[in-house]
């Protein structure tokens, strides 16, 4: 893992692995360069977020449809994912997840601590948000009206993670579809 970076270049407490596709602060990239190895995308991964898009698309029609109006349950194909830990200190400042050049949404998995997951406006950092725990083995999926959201972690519950996961801190996990041809 290694610390993650903001678009602006700046460094990140959250530490960062992708699979797939590497990104850059200049947007996402297929091609690998000198020292940074991007392991494939598991299978597991696209599968679990394919499942979750087709169960969350029964249950809200925000997520039925694609933008260009194909049944999202067919055209959403996953193809990063990026996978960050959070130390007892680390948070994630909001913002909006807009280097993917298409509209599909985003799978979003915890692991290991609580963390408080900030869901903000399209418009701006400022309120409205809403806080929302987000505990071991819950799954969100933000898309539809939600994707461009600004949003962050401005805290974890240290210690809230199962020891028999053997994880001190959190993992989380989202499941992308790049846009990349
Ligand atoms: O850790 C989380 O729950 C959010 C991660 C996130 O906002 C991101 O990867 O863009």
């Amino acid at each position: 893992m290694r610390p993650g970076q903001t678009p602006g270049g700046r460094p990140m407490s959250v530490q960062t692995v992708w699979l797939g596709i590497r990104w850059t602060s200049e947007g996402y990239r297929r091609e690998s360069s000198a020292g940074v190895v991007v392991p494939q995308m598991p299978e597991a991964l696209t599968s679990l977020a394919a499942t979750a898009i087709h169960d969350v698309s029964a249950m809200t029609e925000h997520l039925r449809f694609d933008e260009h109006g194909n049944p999202m349950t067919e055209s959403f194909s996953p193809d990063m994912a990026l996978v960050n830990f959070y130390d007892h200190a680390a948070k994630m400042g909001l913002h909006q997840d807009k280097d993917e050049t298409c509209q599909a949404p985003i799978v979003s998995l915890s692991l290991g601590d609580t963390a408080v997951f900030r869901l903000g406006n399209i418009e701006t950092k400022n309120k409205p948000w809403q806080d929302i725990e987000l505990a071991s083995g819950d799954l969100l999926v933000f898309g539809g009206p939600s994707r461009m959201a600004f949003h962050g972690v401005p805290m974890t519950r240290p210690g809230t993670a199962d020891p028999a996961l053997g994880l001190s801190g959190r993992l989380n996990i989202t499941i992308r579809q790049t846009g990349l041809p």
